[in-house]
């Protein structure tokens, strides 16, 4: 190799040490959240409530829900999501978060067609 072109090998092999080195951290940093799971439930509203009433989850857990309304139309609410999934009757609403928050959160009917839809509820937990 000429003299004249050490700069440029030098330039070239700091570059990739660089790029290494930064693909080697995002590496690390996704294996942090590696154990952030895809977590399903199935979950249906029948005559003013819900089943099952209690999900637990960790957070940054991905949670996929399929709601289906079984007998009149009701709709799945997290206020702290924002979450609002409605289900006309005998129908299914499926819908994914991410649980980045923890606490334990009340799930609800929010419609008012039917009384008694005040009274659904569930709750989420994120721990
Ligand atoms: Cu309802």
């Amino acid at each position: 190799m000429r003299a004249r072109q050490w700069p440029l090998f030098a330039t070239l092999a700091a570059s990739v040490l660089f790029l290494v080195s930064a693909a080697a951290q995002d590496g690390a940093s996704a294996a942090a959240q590696d154990n952030a799971q895809v977590r399903e439930f199935t979950i249906s509203g029948n005559r003013y409530a819900f089943s099952p009433a209690s999900l637990t989850v960790n957070r940054n857990d991905l949670v996929k829900i399929t709601f289906t309304a079984q007998d009149i139309p009701h709709s799945f609410t997290i206020d702290e999501y924002r979450i609002v999934k409605r289900a006309a009757a005998g129908q299914s609403v499926t819908f994914e978060f991410r649980a980045d928050k923890a606490a334990t959160f009340t799930f609800y009917c929010n419609l008012s067609q039917d009384p008694k839809c005040k009274d659904m509820k569930g709750t989420l937990t994120v721990r």
